[in-house]
């Protein structure tokens, strides 16, 4: 429901600059890279919009923590759009950071935000206002798909501005968005597949990650997700940097969740994936109905049902999350209100 209630304005009007706001056709044409400040999942979804952005426009994109970037002597491009990311819009970290960026000579702020009335989209020249509706666990969720929406909307308005995106692909584009609502709904119906491999991770102490490319940051959400409500110890890395470091923690306690769509990167996906079932690993696969993965023992595999190019980690998110959330259940964790985390951190 967030992702339509986003949607609505998007699909009626196609890729217009107002959807930004008022002054968008003065700034966007304008705009030569873009800055993305934000902390936690906020800042995974910028994570995710960093291959939409250079891909769809061909613009220069940098993504920080917010909480870091105010502590060093950053480089600014004034024309440079500094794009924050925030579901609550009271942020201290990713505020000071847009105060920052706007010392150091940024010209332009775009804030993403979900609650109106709060400080970051009222220090910002643009704003887009996601649907998440209230979101009543401390634990960002349905804030990070539709983060995503808005991001993904951004892209293609700069690739437009660009030349590179013409009427018919953003024709595609809106027809792929129109179809994101079902898929979401697809990746809900498989809960029942997902709280019984909850049950396997709820007596674990640690868990792994790996994606690639566009999914890395969902790889990271899910780690972030299943730290922040169930406490268990979980990271998430670029399945190729494996063999850099992560691989020596991987024995047949460990158990690896793997973001496998079936994009390019799948082969190189898979000879990750035989790396650690080499080490004796456990394998929870989240692939696609048209990947060829086999079920065997120590690999599981829960295909979702529709891939959606590259709107794909919006609808990878959804297992992740629910993986997490099932977990928390099942080792009797408050999941919405995870013990040391507050919803606005604002100091
Ligand atoms: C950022 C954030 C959330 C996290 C938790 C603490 O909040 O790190 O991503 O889930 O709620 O704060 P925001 O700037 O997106 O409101």
């Amino acid at each position: 429901k967030a992702i339509a209630d986003t949607l609505e304005a998007l699909v009626d009007a196609g890729f217009q600059m107002h959807l930004f706001g008022h002054k968008a056709g003065e700034i966007l044409p304008h705009v030569r890279g873009v800055k993305i400040l934000a902390c936690g999942t906020s800042y995974y979804a910028g994570l995710t919009a960093r291959y939409w952005i250079e891909a769809m426009s061909g613009l220069p994109c940098d993504v920080e923590i917010a909480s870091e970037y105010r502590y060093r002597a950053a480089c600014a491009d004034p024309e440079h759009l500094v794009v924050t990311i925030s579901q609550s819009g009271e942020t201290l970290d990713t505020m000071e950071a847009l105060k920052y960026a706007r010392e150091l000579g940024h010209r332009w702020a775009l804030s993403i935000c979900n609650v109106r009335e709060s400080a970051i989209p009222r220090a910002s020249d643009l704003v887009f206002f996601t649907r998440a509706g209230a979101e009543i666990g401390v634990a960002s969720t349905k804030a990070f798909t539709t983060q995503l929406v808005a991001l993904f909307a951004l892209s293609v308005l700069l690739g437009k501005q660009r030349g590179r995106i013409g009427a018919a692909d953003e024709a595609r584009l809106i027809d792929e968005l129109r179809h994101l609502p079902g898929s979401i709904q697809h990746a809900l119906n498989l809960e029942p597949q997902i709280k019984a491999w909850s049950e396997r991770f709820a007596a674990k102490n640690d868990a792994l990650f790996l994606g690639r490319g566009l999914h890395y940051p969902i790889a990271l959400e899910g780690a972030l997700k299943l730290k922040e409500i169930s406490y268990i110890h979980a990271e998430a890395y670029p399945a190729g940097e494996l063999k850099h470091g992560p691989l020596a923690l991987v024995d047949e306690k460990m158990p690896v969740v793997v973001i496998a769509p079936n994009d390019s990167l799948l082969e190189k996906v898979k000879s990750n994936m035989q790396e650690v079932a080499a080490r004796g690993g456990e394998l929870f696969v989240f692939a696609d109905l048209d990947s060829h993965f086999e079920e065997s023992d120590g690999v599981h595999v829960i295909r979702t049902p529709r891939h959606v190019g590259v709107l794909s980690p919006i609808v990878h998110a959804i297992p992740v999350q629910l993986l997490a959330y099932h977990v928390a259940l099942a080792r009797g964790t408050d999941v919405d209100k995870p013990r040391n985390l507050a919803k606005s951190v604002t100091v």
